[in-house]
């Protein structure tokens, strides 16, 4: 499918086709400098621009736009494009492939033409907020088989977590932790956060309270930090959390993942063992593939620790020279992990391209990343898919055209009797949520729901409601009841 960039009078009408326009624009601004060694005509999307990160902010762009193009030329641009815009601007040297389900392939460019095309884009944008999410789906949502209630609005939401009193933690990819009360609708901002490097996928990721949190106040997180240059780490911490003050303290970092880059999959997923010894934390391979088969790499590994974040006593693959935290390895980006009410540990799982899992986690076994995957690469190259005998595990299901999940939820709850015994997982691209039924060690595909927006989050409410958050600047935290 071929699209012709055209952007004018109606900026918000092709607000999605906008928001495209400008993620590329950003790379192209960014890669100005490298444009001389870029083939002439094609290159490939980074993934990360592509599946992870939210729609850009207008704020953003500004100023990945301002600090490279001289500002008087800024301001004249912005002049004219104030003053023309019902003048309708076009590019016909422009054009992109768009695959069916949305994420952006291989793209040609005038590069000349598109900086134009950006620029008048960026300035229309500005100059025109983008609707909340709010007016875009309205009607994305109604012919769900559920209610969908939206209950708050979050800035690049990431992760939440319920605590005893109703109250919910809500991460932000910046660094910021909302305590919110989705009752009242009420919200602080928690004070105490640590330094978190945001950059790319870089963000405040997880929050999980202690399995003994009513006592302890102690809550898990996990979150990217800068390390030398341009390398960050995952990083997992804890923190007593001073509810009535808003505040964390007593913050310790518990675990840094052992190789620093300049990628993105963190993962930096947390769950707990059911009895409540033992903390599971995922730990993604930083975009550096071959770690994940390294035995010495805490990368492209789900962990074993102490509710410390020491390696835990009697970790499988220990005696064979691997890091001592290891209890499953091979993985990519393990953004989601849940325990079922038998105690087997699922893990799901971002796969390159078209090939999204959700696996069962056993110790010690080998996921086979980046030696199989049901996907392939993103130019283009294959990678063997999962077969019998290749000594890898399979996943349980995977995705293909791929959804780009976001999270993974458990649900056991009453309120949705039907919904017993499922995972639920959420698609970025694909703007949805999946329900997949278990059944023992069998997992399988039965509802696919179309939401309207890259939804980022799910978590099982207290009460049985099932809450998703949405991406993006104004991404919505929305719970899920019952039809009436
Ligand atoms: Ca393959």
């Amino acid at each position: 499918m071929k699209f012709l960039i055209e952007v004018g009078a109606r900026p918000a009408a092709t607000q999605g086709l906008c928001r495209n326009i400008l993620a590329f624009g950003i790379l192209l601004i960014r890669s100005r400098d490298l444009s001389a060694n870029m083939p002439p005509s094609t290159f490939h999307f980074p993934e990360q621009l592509r599946r992870n990160a939210p729609p850009p902010t207008a704020q953003r762009l500004q100023r990945a736009f301002c600090s490279t193009l001289p500002t008087a030329t800024v301001h004249r641009q912005r002049r004219r494009i104030l003053r023309g815009a019902r003048q309708r601007v076009r590019t016909a040297s422009t054009t992109w492939q768009q695959s069916a389900n949305g994420d952006l392939q291989n793209m040609n460019v005038n590069m000349l033409g598109l900086a134009t095309t950006f620029s008048l884009t960026l300035l229309a944008s500005v100059a025109a907020p983008a609707p909340a999410n709010a007016q875009a789906n309205a009607s994305a949502t109604k012919g769900l088989p559920f209610e969908v209630k939206p209950v708050g609005t979050f800035n690049s939401p990431w992760a939440m977590a319920f605590l005893p009193n109703g109250n919910m933690l809500v991460t932000q990819k910046e660094g910021t932790l909302i305590l919110f009360d989705p009752a009242s609708g009420s919200r602080r901002t928690v004070s105490g956060t640590p330094a978190v490097s945001s950059k790319g996928q870089g963000a405040l990721m997880d929050v999980v309270p202690a399995p003994d949190f009513a006592a302890s106040k102690l809550l898990y997180f996990s979150y990217s930090e800068a390390a030398s240059g341009a390398d960050t780490r995952v990083v997992l911490a804890t923190a007593t959390f001073d509810q009535a003050g808003g505040a964390l303290k007593d913050t310790k970092v518990i675990f840094r993942g052992n190789d620093a880059s300049t990628g993105g999959h963190y993962s930096g997923r947390i769950a707990f063992s059911p009895d409540g010894k033992y903390l599971f934390f995922t730990s993604g391979d930083r975009q550096l593939f071959d770690p994940a088969q390294d035995p010495k790499s805490t990368l492209g590994k789900v962990l074993r620790l102490n509710l410390d974040g020491t390696p835990a006593a009697g970790n499988p693959l220990a005696a064979k020279g691997f890091h001592a935290g290891v209890w499953s390895y091979g993985h990519r980006n393990l953004l989601g992990i849940a325990f079922d009410r038998q105690g087997r540990l699922w893990e799901m799982e971002m796969g390159p391209r078209h090939g999204d899992e959700i696996n069962l986690i056993k110790p010690a076994l080998n996921y086979g990343w980046p030696k199989a995957s049901n996907g392939s690469h993103y130019d283009g190259r294959d990678i063997p898919d999962h077969a019998p005998g290749d000594g890898f595990e399979a996943p349980k299901v995977s995705w293909n055209p791929a959804i780009s999940p976001g999270g993974l939820a458990y649900y056991d709850a009453d309120l949705f009797p039907k919904w017993k015994n499922s995972l639920f997982i959420t698609g970025l691209s694909g703007k949805s949520l999946d329900r997949i039924a278990l059944d023992g060690e069998n997992a399988s595909k039965v509802d696919h729901w179309d939401m309207g927006e890259r939804i980022r989050a799910v978590r099982t409410g207290p009460d049985g409601a099932l809450w998703l958050l949405e991406d993006g600047s104004r991404g919505r935290l929305l719970m899920l009841t019952p039809k009436k």
